[in-house]
């Protein structure tokens, strides 16, 4: 509605509040588009192209290198420009040469240590499909494999791991996120008086890496699925670390064997409340005395208010998972159940995206 002569201050505010642009709820709406376009450039390997020149390219150049259409190709980098993925240079020609911005070089390329390369192939190639069945899931309450991708979820990693390729590519994902934030979650707490560590679910050893690298006293045993650490020994082999090792195992029905500290990282939030408790109880008897464990998450706000991004994540955990993201009071309830007493349950928030809880069993110090 337009602004009359006639409208006194009160009219205009009501007006203006169901009149206004509503600029947020078109940005969630096509939010998509911004997350495909990103995809796009990263599969088409721009970012690895321009990263390889010595000069800002072209885009007749870049689309005859990845062999792409030019004008898709003059589309796509405009928009990366435009989401200051890239930046553009224009010629006085009127020639527009594209570089990476910084963040670009560093995170979207595959070689770089802080690669988020295969988490963007991952979310591109296997989320981005699971959450088109969202509606269904949070219609039935459980996640979607089947209408998804034709398997069956009774075995949860069995759905997960329907091919070696997926297998890997969740590895890799798995991977990527601790070169950016696993350092500040295993110094979290002082880790240093526990030599003897498994990381449960510890897939190829990124945050055991991190573990090694802060705490030079310890060892870290991996425990994972057989086929993981057959995967783990053969592609991502984590040799040059004397201090960590791999255990096959099914941490449901195999015993765990003693430790002064478990690892639990991005596993509860995999699982009911029921099977939660029945591993933190094996976890609890198996622990030494003095010893505990260390939950790794995306933690809740206790009113569930945030963060966003763990709300996003817990209902991913919905499509993808039997899990959900819990609050740190959740979580130690679930401790609890499993023998922990309440009081030597600590909770300590990273400001990133993951958190650490840590509960230690009563006992002298290890
Ligand atoms: N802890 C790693 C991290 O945070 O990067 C990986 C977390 S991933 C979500 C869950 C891991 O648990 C996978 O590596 C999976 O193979 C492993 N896993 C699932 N079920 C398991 C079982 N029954 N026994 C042992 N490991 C299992
Ligand atoms: C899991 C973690 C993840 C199981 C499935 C998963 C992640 C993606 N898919 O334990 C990492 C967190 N990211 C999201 C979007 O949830």
């Amino acid at each position: 509605m337009a602004d009359s002569p006639g409208m006194n201050l009160s009219t205009r505010a009501a007006a203006a509040a169901p009149a206004g642009y509503p600029r947020k709820i078109l940005g969630y709406m096509e939010g998509f588009l911004v997350s495909k376009t990103l995809f796009t450039a990263c599969e088409l390997g721009v970012f690895d192209l321009l990263l390889g020149s010595q000069r800002p390219l072209s885009a007749v150049e870049i689309s005859q290198m990845v062999g792409a259409s030019l004008d898709g190709m003059q589309r796509l980098l405009a928009a990366c420009a435009g989401l200051e993925l890239l930046n553009a240079h224009c010629q006085d020609d009127g020639e527009v040469l594209y570089s990476n911005t910084e963040q670009a070089g560093v995170y979207l390329t595959r070689g770089n240590p802080l690669s988020l390369y295969h988490s963007i192939q991952y979310n591109s190639r296997t989320i981005y499909l699971c959450w088109h069945y969202l509606t269904d899931a949070v219609r039935e309450g459980c996640n979607q494999y089947h209408k998804a991708f034709g398997v069956s979820s009774k075995d949860l990693f069995e759905a997960m791991y329907r091919s070696e390729e997926e297998m890997v590519k969740f590895m890799q994902l798995m991977s990527s996120i601790w070169n950016i934030c696993g350092r500040d979650v295993v110094t979290a707490f002082d880790l240093s008086p526990f030599r003897v560590i498994y990381d449960l679910g510890g897939s190829h050893g990124a945050l055991a890496k991190q573990c090694t690298s802060a705490y030079p006293e310890c060892t870290v045993t991996i425990f994972d699925l057989p086929k993981v650490v057959h995967t783990a020994r053969e592609h991502f082999v984590t040799v040059g670390d004397q201090r960590i090792d791999f255990h096959e195992g099914d941490f449901f029905k195999d015993p765990l064997p003693e430790a002064d500290l478990y690892v639990l990282a991005r596993i509860l939030h995999d699982w009911t409340d029921e099977r939660c408790i029945e591993l933190l109880t094996k976890v609890y008897q198996s622990c030494k005395p003095g010893g505990g464990v260390l939950v790794v998450e995306a933690l809740l706000r206790e009113d569930g208010s945030g963060p966003l991004t763990a709300q996003l994540y817990s209902l991913n955990m919905l499509v993808q998972t039997e899990g959900r993201e819990r609050t740190a009071p959740q979580y130690a309830a679930l401790l609890t159940a499993a023998g922990f007493s309440q009081a030597r349950v600590e909770v300590r928030r990273t400001g990133k995206t993951y958190d650490a809880v840590l509960a230690r069993k009563e006992g002298p110090a290890v």
